[in-house]
């Protein structure tokens, strides 16, 4: 019995990442837990298999002397088969099991929390870079209960949080669920835990470690648990819809006299369809903005723009002088920098005059995800937009 128990936590200790499946079926034959093996020599070697049947005969003759295990064998409560990860530091493999997200982990063996180790998450270029935890596929749907301590050495308190990376069920990465905390102040171990759900309809599930600015953390006793009998639900369905196939539109126009608002949020600015439009009822108003970068934008991906022109024309009127411009934000396949490049320029407005301002743009060979959006460099400065057209050159295989 004690062989089965020594060789399950080694197994929970070398084989973490699947401590989830390896716990919890430490199958219980012997009928007399307490007894202490009798055997004549300590075992050199961990097994290699778990023996199948008890003993059929006690040995003849008691031991010469006890055995000397190496690792105290602390009776350890029995694993919970909820646990994903349990994580102290305590040996140095455990490294192995965070993976890099921009940030390198890596173990450190002073000022760990309850003992010596912890986890050191450094090299940070991006604030959110870190370490991650793959979650199994079979916990989508299950909410997991995520608890850690952190720390770090900046002179102010920072945030360190846990935050549920996902991709949505169109494609987009999302990352709905954190566990925070009030900022942890410096030197101190601070314990951090919180439920997130894992929800219905997401793929890639991980756990991901970040921290304020670049700055470096330490976390220790990371333990994942499943919420017994705890459903998240499915988060996204509205995303499950048919796509329309919009690669062959040449041209969108836009007069705002219908319903058709086709641009959203950017940040503060939030468009609404006001009356007193340029030469008709309704136009586009975007009001709410703090800062340069803020307005009205469009998502472009669905109408498949890589390589290909885009031209556009829109009126615009402003109450205060300054400019309102169109940029075309670009996200490529290869993963380089976002681009930010200017698509149209209005110059200075005469406050209260409509003006007409016109741009063109070419979409990088490699762009995924244009976004097309009106700014000001004014952080405040509401404008109403108007008559907006767009255009597209024809797609490559169309030509
Ligand atoms: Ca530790
Ligand atoms: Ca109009």
């Amino acid at each position: 019995m004690k062989l089965k128990k020594l060789m399950g936590m080694a197994l929970v200790s070398s084989l973490a990442i699947s401590s989830f499946a390896a716990c919890g079926n430490d199958k219980e034959t012997n009928s007399d837990p307490t007894t202490q093996p009798t055997a004549t020599t300590a075992p050199t070697e961990a097994p290699t298999e778990a023996p199948t049947e008890a003993p059929t005969e006690a040995p003849t003759e008691a031991p010469t002397e006890a055995p000397t295990p190496t690792e105290a064998p602390t009776p350890t409560p029995e694993a919970d088969p909820n646990t994903l990860y349990d994580y102290d530091a305590s040996t140095k493999s455990q490294s192995l099991y965070f993976q890099d997200r921009g940030g390198i982990v890596r173990w450190v063996s002073t000022d760990g929390h309850d003992s010596e180790q912890c986890f050191l998450i450094t090299g940070r270029s991006q604030n959110w870079h870190g370490t991650y935890l793959s979650v199994p596929d079979e916990y989508i749907g299950k909410v997991l209960h995520v608890s850690y301590w952190a720390k770090h050495t900046v002179s102010e308190p920072i945030m360190i949080s846990c935050t549920l990376s996902v991709i949505k069920p169109d494609g987009n990465g999302a990352w709905p669920e954190r566990a925070n905390n009030e900022a942890v102040p410096p030197n101190e171990w601070t314990f951090i835990e919180a439920d997130i759900p894992v929800y219905a309809d997401v793929t890639t599930p991980m756990l991901c470690w970040e921290a304020t600015d670049l700055n470096d953390f330490y976390i220790d006793d990371v333990l994942v648990t499943v919420v017994e009998g705890a459903v998240a639900e499915a988060q996204y369905q509205d995303l499950v819809v048919e796509k329309p196939d919009l690669s062959g539109v040449e041209s969108v126009s836009l007069t705002f006299n219908d319903e058709n608002l086709f641009f959203g949020n950017r940040g503060d600015g939030t468009p609404a369809i006001v009356s007193g439009g340029h030469d008709d009822d309704f136009a586009m108003q975007v009001t709410g903005r703090s800062a340069s970068w803020n307005g009205a934008q469009v998502d472009l991906s669905d109408y498949k723009l890589a390589g290909r022109t885009i031209n556009i024309s829109y009126w615009v009127k402003t109450e205060e002088a300054t400019e309102v411009n169109v940029t075309l934000e670009e996200n490529f396949s290869d993963g380089s920098d976002t681009a930010y490049n200017r698509l149209a320029s209005s110059g200075d407005i005469t406050p209260g005059e409509w003006v007409q301002v016109t741009g063109t743009i070419e979409v990088g060979a490699n762009t995924v995800k244009p976004i097309l959006y009106f700014e000001s460099p004014s952080d405040t400065a509401s404008f109403t937009v108007d008559e907006v057209v767009i255009s597209f050159s024809p797609a490559a295989a169309a030509e």
